[in-house]
């Protein structure tokens, strides 16, 4: 007889689905048990870890990841952080342990009441299989789910003692199935974009996330190049789409409405690639485009198509349109798209503190060409776009809905994934309490991330949106006498604090020399 665990684990070996982020309950030993050895499970210490880690794994893969989670407490942990996957489209198979299904009615300790509710605002797809047998066929309607554009996570709950019942003749079959829905615009879509563009007095390029995601940096290269468009990096992105080192990158475009139109307002032709229309943050009334530019939107996900309150849109394949528009494009004679500014030098703060522009300068200096940054340094991010080099493609994670507690841990799972490469974590001493017991994983599983800390005692960002709103006296803005080597040394990781560049360079030079996780506390000015 083939049992549901043993089903289940063919399948996900099927699919390549062999590392296991979790943090297990009792509901999720009898899953647990006799784990193979071809499987790998990385352990996280709260869920917000274990789901930023398969985040970062996932999206830095190319691949789906496999997330098993204790219940609804479990889920709930985990759900601040489903809210970036989300955002990012980020393609996650989560499970969650449930208690005995002919006692859940009773809720015993650590049911999942209602679990298919718990995450649905959240997830493509949530489900609870009806019965044991139909597991491992809800399991693979859960990858393809998860697989298939747009991608995004997906969550099941599983019953503990559905693992040791039968599963159906059936389940081999689904080992055999492939899935696939990449889409493309007919051509006559294709010719549309390629005459705007080609006829446009002044067009304009806006990349988003989704550009790197789908591999698709070099056709968009290839697009700017020959239509000698500008590029923006789409207001918010989580990831960087376009070399910022390419002399036709402007920079990435502000996130309020009134700044948007005011720096889209020369151009007639407004193309945005893989990014919603558009990801706006702080609020600024204003007119949402000026009058006479023209938007189109190539997406691959129908909501964002649909929500956009202007220009026309175009749902389908970003890498595949992308290389589309890229053949198709005409070398133009217009002139080239002006250079951007160098950024201005920054002076020294004149205290044992380093300006964050001035971390940025030194980590540009001495970081590898092709090292893998994670930012969670809220509000610094305009500076880091402006001062690291970002050549290429997936070099670059942000939150991609805001949620905190993203930097340590997807800096680990993006690091596990490209273990060629160097991740470097750019993270606020604020965001870095979300999830520091990741901490403890980078040095359990020797997971060679570098923890740059940037320590300036405050919730900046919010310190600046004060001012936008124009709001006083408000509590809790400030998060004073944490000594974050401390903290690193508690979980196994090694760390120094600096404050001055000279150190700071000393401390990265042998981060980068050592093939270990290291945290650098860099107290920072505000
Ligand atoms: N909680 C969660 C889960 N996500 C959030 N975005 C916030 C709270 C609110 N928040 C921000 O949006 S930015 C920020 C908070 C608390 C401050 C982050 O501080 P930091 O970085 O030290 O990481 P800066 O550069 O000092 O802002
Ligand atoms: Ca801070």
């Amino acid at each position: 007889m083939t049992t549901v665990h043993a089903a289940t684990y063919s399948l996900l070996r099927q699919h390549g689905l062999t590392t296991v982020f979790g943090n297990p309950g009792s509901n999720e030993l009898p899953f647990l048990r006799d784990f193979p050895e071809d499987f790998r499970y990385v352990l996280g210490l709260h869920e917000a870890v274990v789901l930023g880690m398969a985040d970062g794994f996932a999206q830095a893969s190319g691949r789906p990841a496999f997330v098993n989670l204790h219940a609804a407490a479990g889920t709930g942990n985990a759900m601040g952080a489903l809210t970036n996957a989300v955002s990012s489209h980020t393609p996650l198979v989560i499970t969650a342990g449930q208690q005995v299904r002919r006692t859940i009615g009773l809720e015993p300790m650590l049911t999942n009441v209602d679990a298919a509710s718990l995450p649905r605002p959240l997830v493509k797809w949530s489900y609870e299989p009806a019965s044991a047998e139909d597991v491992p066929r809800a399991l693979s309607q859960a990858i393809h789910a998860a697989t298939l554009s747009p991608q995004g996570p997906v969550y099941l709950s599983v019953p503990y003692d559905d693992w040791d019942q039968p599963a159906s003749g059936d389940a081999p079959l689904l080992n055999q199935r492939s899935v696939t829905g990449r889409s493309v615009p007919p051509a006559e879509t294709i010719a549309h974009i390629t005459k705007l563009l080609g006829d446009a007095r002044s067009p304009v390029l806006i990349l988003g996330a989704d550009v790197d995601a789908a591999r698709a940096q070099p056709a968009a290269i290839e697009l700017a190049t020959k239509q000698r468009l500008p590029v923006w990096v789409a207001p918010s992105a989580s990831r960087c789409p376009f070399p910022t080192t390419h002399p036709f990158f402007r920079g990435i475009l502000p996130a309020g409405v009134a700044s948007i139109s005011r720096l889209l307002g020369e151009h007639d032709v407004v193309l945005v690639i893989g990014a919603p229309v558009f990801r706006y943050h702080q609020y600024e009334p204003g007119v949402l485009i000026a009058d006479g530019t023209g938007v189109v939107q190539v997406t691959c996900d129908p909501q964002e198509a649909a929500r956009a309150p202007m220009g026309d849109a175009v749902v389908a394949d970003i890498g595949l349109t992308l290389a589309a528009l890229a053949a198709a494009a005409e070398t133009t004679d217009r002139v080239e798209p002006s250079r951007r500014k160098p950024p201005a030098a920054v002076p020294a703060t004149g205290q044992d503190r380093l300006a964050p522009e001035t971390v940025f300068d030194l980590v540009a200096e001495m970081a590898p060409a092709d090292a893998v940054y994670v930012n969670e340094s809220t509000s610094t991010t305009g500076m880091l776009w402006d001062r690291l080099p970002m050549r290429h493609p997936g070099s670059y994670y942000f939150p991609a809905a805001g949620g905190l507690g993203f930097g340590i841990p997807v800096a680990l799972g993006a690091q596990l994934a490209c273990p060629e490469r160097r991740v470097i974590g750019l993270i606020g001493d604020g965001s870095a309490n979300f999830s520091i017991s990741g901490l403890w994983t980078a040095a359990q599983y020797d997971i060679p991330a570098v923890f740059v800390i940037l320590n300036n005692g405050t919730y900046g960002a919010l310190r600046w949106f004060a001012q936008v709103l124009q709001v006083r006296d408000v509590p809790g803005l400030d998060v004073p006498g944490i000594d974050f080597c401390a903290l690193a040394a508690g979980y196994g990781v090694e760390a120094v604090r600096c404050g001055t560049a000279a150190a700071f360079q000393d401390a990265l030079r042998t981060a980068l020399a050592t093939r270990k996780p290291r945290l650098i506390e860099v107290l920072t000015s505000f």
